[in-house]
């Protein structure tokens, strides 16, 4: 799972960038400004114990910092590449709203409402791009694929007029995947995180609860003092307690983070396990057995042919397969079963 940090200039992108980075995280080696945390999992830890596999694997949540978004960039193209690239192939986006003063007054509901509205009007832009040309080719010579397409870009750009994102856009499986290959900003799920200063950080729930109610939509909202976070951050372990207690910070950013984007997205974690790994991976939730076998391997997706289902709870209950077996919670699911969150799956496949 990808997410970006966007956000107006000197909202403080780059100081929660770097506090989720913490002291010990690793970039992705390659020069870009990106970087994986792995999601705590208590569960992967009780079956690394059972199992001793020679590898652990934990879901992961991999974050891009982005330049600021200046009016105009987006639908014009002018955003810097690399951060445009990383904002369009996101799965979500994660907005830093500035809830501090730093010379012009904050005003993080105006800047969430122009972020939106940058958004819808890039995907405007496109939208108009690709009709135009649909439009000629089908007057000229109607094909029916084309003839489809445009009926279902002149519906998302009826929808953009309207002022509303594409997020909100009921579209059939079908259309959705149609559409997918446009990497429309506006069609990306939404969390935000107000940045505000180190005196509001004990009422942070409030504060996000009040500004949840003053923005369009269900974005979920968190907030959090960037600064202090950064600070906390950068320092040993056994500090960051006493720091957090004299602040009233309860979690550290990266829980709420995680959880954030989990609650965002959907997102479940199926479990495997053996000797060699025992590991989670993320799904979103509603996903079939068949699907969730895909994000292991695409031939496992092709070649499906049933999934060995327990719950983690029966599992660690009944200490592995052979008790479950024994007590009839063992079952053996066909490609259509939807994946609860807490599954531990093994994948029969032929091929
Ligand atoms: N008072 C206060 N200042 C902050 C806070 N977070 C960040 N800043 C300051 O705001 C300035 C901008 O922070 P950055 O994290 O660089 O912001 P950015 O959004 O990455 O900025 P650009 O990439 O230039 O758009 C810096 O001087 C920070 O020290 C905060 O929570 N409180
Ligand atoms: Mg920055």
């Amino acid at each position: 799972m990808f997410v970006s940090i966007i956000g107006a200039p000197q909202s403080g992108k780059t100081t929660f960038f770097n506090a989720l980075k913490g002291a010990n995280g690793s970039g992705n080696g390659n020069g870009q400004p990106s970087i994986r945390i792995e999601v705590p999992d208590a569960r992967v830890d009780a079956l690394a114990k059972l199992f001793n596999p020679r590898k652990t694997t934990y879901s992961r949540l991999d974050v891009a910092d982005t330049v600021a978004i200046r009016e105009g960039e987006l639908k014009n193209e002018t955003l810097d590449a690399k951060s445009l690239q990383q904002i369009r192939h996101s799965d979500a986006v994660l907005v830093v709203l500035r809830h501090f003063d730093n010379g012009s007054a904050a005003d993080p509901v105006g800047d969430f409402q122009r972020i939106r509205e940058e958004f819808i009007l890039a995907d405007m832009v496109q939208t108009e791009g690709r009709l135009e040309r649909l439009r000629k080719r089908n007057a000229l010579k109607p094909q029916p694929a084309l003839q489809q397409e445009q009926a279902l870009l002149e519906r998302c750009l009826a929808h953009l007029e309207s002022g509303a994102t594409l997020a909100t856009l009921e579209l059939s499986g079908e259309d959705d995947k149609r559409i997918r290959g446009f990497l429309y900003l506006s069609r990306k799920p939404m969390m935000i995180v107000v940045n505000c200063t180190e005196q509001k950080v004990a009422e942070a729930e409030t504060l996000a609860s009040q500004l949840r109610e003053r923005l369009p939509g269900h974005i979920p909202v968190v907030a959090a003092c960037g600064q202090l976070e950064a600070e906390l951050a950068a320092m040993a372990p056994e500090e960051q307690g006493a720091f957090m207690a004299g602040y009233g910070i309860a979690e550290s950013l990266r829980g709420r983070i995680i959880r954030l984007a989990y609650d965002t997205l959907g997102l479940i974690s199926f479990l495997t396990v053996g000797e060699d790994e025992c590991r989670a991976w993320p799904i979103r939730r509603g996903m079939s057995a068949q699907e969730a076998a895909g994000t292991i391997h695409t031939d496992l997706a092709r070649t499906f042919i049933r999934a060995e289902t327990v719950s983690y709870e029966d599992f660690i209950r009944l200490e592995g397969f052979a008790g479950c077996k024994k007590a009839g919670v063992w079952r053996l699911e066909g490609k259509n079963y939807v994946v609860q969150d807490g599954d531990i799956l093994s994948i029969r496949a032929g091929g």
